[in-house]
């Protein structure tokens, strides 16, 4: 009893052993993911055309600029989602949930670097209906700026009953995700992992695939929006439980809303092999909390953060807000029958979780261990002092990119927090909070050339007109959070990070920090939390540059930017994306379409359990 309620101390795993007590199918649908029938991934998705071994040829992390190279020969993969409403119980706690072909998580979308994702996206949503949407995230999108999936933005939501069929190019390759982007949708469970295979710059001997890292909410999302969007809110949701690939255990006896919940529901099983290396595709596709991944007695040799391959460095737990990714190296260590705790805690520091299970747990079985066998391993000690990713002096870019020469044009935005004129608290963006608007997509106003954006401020469209690179300087006035900040269509070059006011410095200035989500620290007006930002503008469209925090995008932490307006009135948007606008426009007019958050909401369903789950965070009480 001693040893495994010494490693887990809130005792929410069964001493003994650790067979799941609900089939797969009640914790995770159709999902395979968490067990050990889980398949490990090959270097490349199977192709008939691999003249050079590999289906991007003599392509290699040192010796091609992905930005400006794309393997020729891509193939086709064609996907089919169908997206409904589900009941599951990934904790043992059931809830009502959205799910991609009856999966949580979501379908793995596993390709090729230059090959053509097609997805046809139906949404079956009923009892009642919603609209939907899904975002590939970190995906360049250079071809295609009209799938990227943002509803009001680059398309119009996929009304109910309509199907749609998203189709771009695999443009980087390394780990990432997609999730719906209309309101906090992905909350319920509309995510899944994303990878494409292309060079690697480490070696390893297998691939574990990816590990979704997700704080997890016992409420439904529109009960949490609904609270978040309330007027006077004194605390932000906290979450219940945390999850890797989708699964956890939750002590029942914590329960006090009468919803159902089965003690020991089962926790993912990987499989290592001794004295091999294993790539782990580390992604934070959570709602709010700052994961800190750790495992037992093992070491991680980063290799990629986001879609960016990166010089390896060593480290024994990895920081990863939400949205971003990070690639891992694990060199299995230890004897052929051991078996080791897998730990992502959420921040205490940094983030909103109920504290009653913020450390989720999973198990690590070499190859003669036996597949129940409980861990008796003991956790890694890290500081979680810093609500901030590794330094940037850590995080060089494997391809070297030299880019940090003035901007042509530097905007500064500053992140605040406040009750609005009529008493709803609210983050802004340059004192504007964002607010969305379905009759509209901005991509096809802006393609038309009516760039008379500002006629809605509550858009917060900054238009960079045919300006050839901008610089974001981001200050963070708030408090009580970082933010994730993270810019669609695009990596950034991240060239300072920090607390007070940014004084010109550029961290390892020959070539700085690439990816497409940075945490900006949390701080007040006298010392802010500051990023600064820089990208070329070389991609016609309109992209979201928002906090990937699913509440404070609901209440309006969100800027649209504009680039090469010039270049984006010769693109030509598919009939298909017009279509979008027309068959929303279609079910709004016959159906209440009550948008309670920035982005996105169309209905009220009854109010739920929230009452008891939401204590005052003291965090947050200590602003009034
Ligand atoms: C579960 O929670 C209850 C209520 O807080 C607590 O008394 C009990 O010790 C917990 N059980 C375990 C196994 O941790
Ligand atoms: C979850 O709820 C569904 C629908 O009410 C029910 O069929 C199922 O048995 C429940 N599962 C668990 C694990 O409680
Ligand atoms: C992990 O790295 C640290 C620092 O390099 C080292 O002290 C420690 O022994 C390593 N742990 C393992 C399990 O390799
Ligand atoms: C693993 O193998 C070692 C060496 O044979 C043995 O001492 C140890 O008890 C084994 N551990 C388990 C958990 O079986
Ligand atoms: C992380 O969670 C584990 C429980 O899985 C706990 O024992 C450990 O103390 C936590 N680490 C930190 C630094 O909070
Ligand atoms: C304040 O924000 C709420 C919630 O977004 C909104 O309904 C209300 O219209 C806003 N008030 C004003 C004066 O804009
Ligand atoms: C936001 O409002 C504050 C207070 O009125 C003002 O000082 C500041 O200049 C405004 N910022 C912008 C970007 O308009
Ligand atoms: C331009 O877009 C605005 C909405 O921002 C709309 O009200 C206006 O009618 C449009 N103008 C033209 C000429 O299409
Ligand atoms: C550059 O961007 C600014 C907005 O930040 C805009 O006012 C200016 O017109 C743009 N310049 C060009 C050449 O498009
Ligand atoms: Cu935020």
């Amino acid at each position: 009893m001693v040893a495994a309620a010494g490693a887990v101390a809130s005792g929410i795993v069964a001493l003994s052993s650790l067979v799941p007590s609900l089939p797969q199918t009640a914790t995770n649908g159709n999902s395979k993911l968490g067990t050990l029938q889980a398949p490990t991934l090959s270097d490349f998705v199977s192709t008939p055309n691999t003249p050079d071994g590999f289906p991007w040829g003599t392509a290699t992390a040192s010796n091609t600029n992905p930005y400006t190279f794309t393997p020729g020969g891509g193939l086709h993969r064609n996907y089919q989602f169908n997206i409904a409403r589900g009941t599951i119980a990934p904790d043992g706690v059931n809830r009502s949930v959205l799910l991609v072909n009856g999966a949580f998580p979501a379908p793995l979308i596993e390709v090729n670097w230059g090959d053509t994702i097609n997805v046809e996206v139906c949404n079956n949503i009923v009892g009642p209906e919603e609209g939907t949407s899904l975002h590939w995230h970190g995906i360049l999108q250079s071809l295609t700026p009209w799938y990227d999936g943002v509803p009001s933005v680059q398309q119009c939501p996929i009304a109910p009953g309509k199907c749609f069929t998203y189709s771009f190019l695999a443009d980087l390759y390394g780990t990432t995700w997609y999730h719906s982007h209309y309101s906090a949708q992905y909350n319920a469970g509309l995510l899944g992992p994303l990878i494409i295979h292309g060079p690697t710059n480490v070696p390893y001997d297998i691939d574990v695939g990816p590990v979704l890292l997700t704080d997890w909410y016992h409420d439904t999302y529109e009960d949490i929006v609904e609270e978040v969007m309330t007027k006077a809110q004194l605390a932000p949701p906290l979450s219940n439980n945390n999850l890797i690939n989708g699964k956890m255990n939750y002590n029942c006896s914590l329960i006090t809303n009468g919803q159902q919940c089965t003690p020991n529901a089962g926790l993912s099983k990987f499989k290592f092999q001794s004295g091999k290396k294993h790539r782990l595709r580390l992604i934070n596709a959570g709602s709010e909390g700052i994961q800190r991944f750790t495992i037992d007695g093992h070491n991680m040799t980063v290799m990629a953060n986001d879609f960016v391959p990166v010089k390896p460095y060593e480290t024994n737990m990895v920081t990863l807000g939400i949205g971003q990714r990070t690639d891992v190296i694990v060199t299995a260590t230890g004897p052929p029958n051991s078996t080791y705790w897998m730990r992502s805690n959420i921040s205490h520091t940094c983030s909103a979780s109920d504290g009653l299970s913020p450390n989720a747990l999973a198990v690590i079985y070499y190859e003669d261990a036996n597949d129940n066998a409980v861990p008796t391993t003991t956790a890694t000690p890290f500081d979680d002092s810093q609500c901030a990713n590794d330094p940037l002096e850590s995080t060089i870019p494997f391809f070297p990119f030299p880019s940090t020469s003035n901007p042509a044009v530097t905007q500064e935005v500053v992140i605040t927090f406040g009750a609005n004129s009529t008493g709803f608290e609210l983050f802004y963006m340059n004192n504007v909070s964002f607010r969305a608007n379905y009759d509209y997509s901005l991509l096809a106003l802006g393609q038309s050339g009516n760039l008379s954006f500002p006629l809605d401020p509550e858009w917060n469209v900054y238009n960079f007109g045919t300006n050839s690179s901008v610089r974001l300087i981001v200050y963070n006035e708030f408090q009580f959070s970082s933010h994730p900040m993270h810019l669609h269509g695009h990596n950034f070059n991240v060239l300072a990070e920090g607390n007070g006011f940014w004084d010109g410095t550029i961290v390892h200035q020959q070539n700085t920090q690439r990816r497409d989500t940075q945490l900006v620290r949390p701080g007040t007006a006298a010392n802010p939390g500051y990023i600064v930002l820089q990208y070329q503008t070389d991609n016609p469209g309109v992209w979201p540059f928002h906090c990937h925090i699913a509440w404070h995008v609901s209440a309006g932490l969100y800027i649209n930017t504009v680039e090469q307006t010039q270049l984006l009135k010769k693109k030509k948007i598919p009939q298909s994306v017009d279509q979008t606008c027309i068959d929303w426009g279609n079910y709004a007019a016959n159906h209440v379409v009550d948008e309670i958050d920035s982005g996105l909401k169309e209905r009220k369903i009854q109010p739920g359990v929230l009452g008891g789950l939401m204590p005052e965070s003291p965090k947050w009480s200590k602003r009034q």
